[in-house]
């Protein structure tokens, strides 16, 4: 399989390069070096239809103005740190607080989306993509530790697009990595993913609260719009009356604790497109896009709540204030190791 180039734009005086891989089936992945950002996932709908199944942008200059995190790798920590502050082996460190002045979000105010990675293509008879590299200063955002990061994006022949994150510090640091991908599977800006249906092997979801952050409390998703054990539409976590679904802003912007290597199943029936995630994760954030707004246009369509969905494998948010939880810290002799499957299928 080969991978296409071509320039996307520029960036801190630095090329940003587009890179196109598809495979025999009509898929087709394309991504910049720019925030590892995925631009575009074609897909073949029941009827062999191919569309777009993300929301991402043409131009460098909306990537810069707009997105909420379309597509892109974030770190070096995934979702928010209370108050932007954590101890680690005795010592305060104090992160860039770009959410209302308050909380970490997503890396910070110049996090891994917001940087050019080195981009090496890697072209195999099964499977092709790029393996992208950058070395994230110490002190970065606040951050300690110089760190050697690895995210490596691979379009199989079988329809899955394959992302494996590594990491290594030089002193101990925090990382957490995911990617911030929201799918629409109808391939359709006129539809929202309401009626998408989610399947997720999960019997706790963490309770949040107005700053959407962790509270600490696990929460069962027993008789609740949480429980996604069988498949059920998103649309019932957005007309939900349940006080967590409001405080998202109508849906989910929870943390599932989940099986690992279980998969999570994405499914739009009127196009009979589906998605299957698996990972090595314990959790990942369902978030239903709650917070777009109508403030910009998606290659021609005014953005709107709901139009996409992302599913965040990665450890829990604000695990640094949580023992309880999977641990985000590196040391100097690990190597931090993440990997998560997207595979796509129709289904009749
Ligand atoms: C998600 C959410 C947030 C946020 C953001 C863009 O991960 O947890 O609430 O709005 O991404």
């Amino acid at each position: 399989m080969e991978v296409f180039q071509r320039k996307f734009g520029e960036v801190d005086g630095k090329n940003v390069t587009l890179f196109t891989v598809k495979n025999d089936n009509g898929m087709e992945v394309s991504f910049i070096d720019y925030g590892c950002i995925i631009t575009k996932i074609v897909q073949p709908d029941a009827s062999g239809n191919l569309q777009n199944v993300v929301l991402g942008f043409d131009s460098m200059e909306e990537y810069l103005q707009f997105s909420p995190y379309f597509g892109a790798v974030v770190g070096r920590v995934a979702g928010r740190i209370r108050r932007g502050t954590f101890e680690l082996d005795g010592k305060r460190f104090t992160l860039a607080k770009n959410e209302n002045e308050k909380n970490h979000l997503h890396g910070g105010k110049k996090g891994f989306s917001d940087v050019v990675w080195d981009a090496e293509i890697v072209e195999n008879e099964k499977e092709a993509g790029a393996i992208l590299r950058y070395t994230s200063g110490d002190g970065e955002e606040g951050y300690p530790g110089m760190l050697a990061l690895k995210v490596t994006y691979l379009l199989t022949d079988a329809n899955e697009w394959v992302v494996t994150y590594e990491g290594k510090t030089d002193e101990a640091t925090l990382l957490n990595m995911t990617n911030h991908t929201y799918f629409n599977l109808s391939g359709d800006l006129q539809r929202d993913v309401l009626d998408h249906t989610l399947k997720l092997p999960s019997e706790k979801f963490l309770e949040i609260d107005e700053e959407l952050l962790p509270t600490g409390r696990e929460l069962d998703v027993e008789g609740t719009a949480f429980d996604f054990r069988e498949a059920r539409p998103l649309r019932n976590g957005a007309n939900s009356a349940h006080p967590q679904n409001k405080l998202a802003g109508g849906g989910f912007d929870h943390p599932f604790m989940i099986e690992t290597r279980k998969p999570i199943v994405l499914t739009d029936e009127t196009s009979g497109r589906q998605l299957t995630v698996t990972t090595d994760q314990p959790c990942v954030v369902v978030y239903s896009g709650n917070q777009l707004d109508d403030s910009f246009d998606i290659r021609g369509t005014r953005a709107r709540k709901h139009l996409g969905v992302c599913l965040e494998t990665q450890k829990p948010p604000d695990a640094i204030h949580h023992p309880e939880w999977s641990s985000v810290v590196l040391r100097e002799n690990e190597t931090y190791r993440a990997k998560t499957t997207f595979s796509f299928s129709v289904v009749k």
